[in-house]
């Protein structure tokens, strides 16, 4: 099978789990804000931290039925920060996964609200998953709040936020990415490999794994901004230049970034190699795929 089909078939399944997790549409106490979470999180995207978390674990001798509330839990949080990015006080985009962003369908109070309430339910996501010897609930959440608080994720939001308009190192560019975009791809393997039982080697060789394809998935994002239309990505593009942000894309040019983003694939897929091969041959195939991505 190829990597799209498996992709696109694990989504599926990932979708169907995400319907009976999250609240009805017309739930109490506001149908509004129901409708806001489910309108952001079912349209559409490509389900790449599902399947990286579904994978891991698998890599780790684990299983999706185990693995797949805590890929549900990575995708509501993602979903999360693709809401808040858009706000006007942030990205201030109008379109997102092909349709009008959430403030734009719902109001901006109501889309803060709604980022609100997923970020909470993915929390709530993740203490749904089995325990394990190594691993429980309270490991599964510290890990979480670790990769997507102050110090990774938002703490990364942040430093792009301070960034814009100014001149930055590849240094501070560098850790833009790590915060924003490579720290929730760590914690999609380390979920999975955790659902899993994974020790402590496989644990860490998922970890490089996984900031290699999340720097480079920035990379490639960086380009794309730059040389797609927005039929073909489902967002806007040219932001980066519209809000004078520095992009590495921006600071070395397109063919070194790409040539940035190939070497960072290929040290992604070297950090498999102390795991058994028959095991990792999706996660190698997946970061060969998203190297020649174009959405
Ligand atoms: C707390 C205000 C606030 C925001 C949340 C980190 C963050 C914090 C927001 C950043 C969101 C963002 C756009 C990060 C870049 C990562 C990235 C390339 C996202 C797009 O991911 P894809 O391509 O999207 O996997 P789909 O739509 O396919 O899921």
């Amino acid at each position: 099978m190829d990597i799209a089909t498996k992709l696109h078939e694990t989504a599926e399944r990932t979708e169907r789990r995400l319907a009976e997790l999250l609240p009805a549409e017309d739930a109490a106490p506001c149908s509004a804000l129901h409708s806001a979470m489910r309108y952001s999180i079912f349209a559409g995207g490509k389900r790449i931290r599902p399947f990286l978390c579904i994978e891991a674990a698998k890599a780790c001798g684990g299983s999706e039925m185990v693995a797949l509330d805590a890929a549900c839990a990575l995708e509501t949080l993602h979903t999360y920060t693709l809401i808040h990015d858009d706000l006007p006080c942030m990205d201030d985009d109008d379109l997102r996964r092909g349709r009008p962003t959430c403030h734009k369908v719902y109001g901006e109070g109501m889309a803060v609200l709604a980022g609100d309430a997923l970020l909470t339910e993915a929390f709530g996501m993740l203490a749904r998953v089995p325990e394990n010897a190594l691993y429980g609930v309270k490991n599964y959440v510290a890990e979480l709040a670790r990769l997507t608080g102050s110090l990774h994720l938002v703490g990364g939001q942040a430093l792009d936020l301070e960034g814009e308009g100014r001149t930055l190192t590849p240094e501070e560019i560098r850790s833009i990415y790590l915060g924003k975009t490579a720290a929730l791809i760590m914690a999609a393997v380390r979920l999975g490999a955790m659902s899993a039982a994974a020790s402590a080697e496989e644990l860490e060789a998922l970890t490089i794994y996984a900031c290699d394809l999340g720097l480079a998935f920035q990379l490639i994002d960086d380009m794309l901004d730059v040389t797609s239309s927005p039929e073909v990505l489902g967002k806007s593009i040219g932001k980066d230049a519209r809000d004078q942000k520095a992009t590495y894309c921006s600071l070395v040019g397109l063919d070194a970034a790409r040539a940035e983003a190939r070497s960072l694939t290929a040290s992604a897929f070297d950090s498999l190699s102390v795991l058994p091969a028959e095991r990792t041959a999706t996660l190698r195939a997946l970061s060969s795929y998203l190297l020649e991505r174009e959405y």
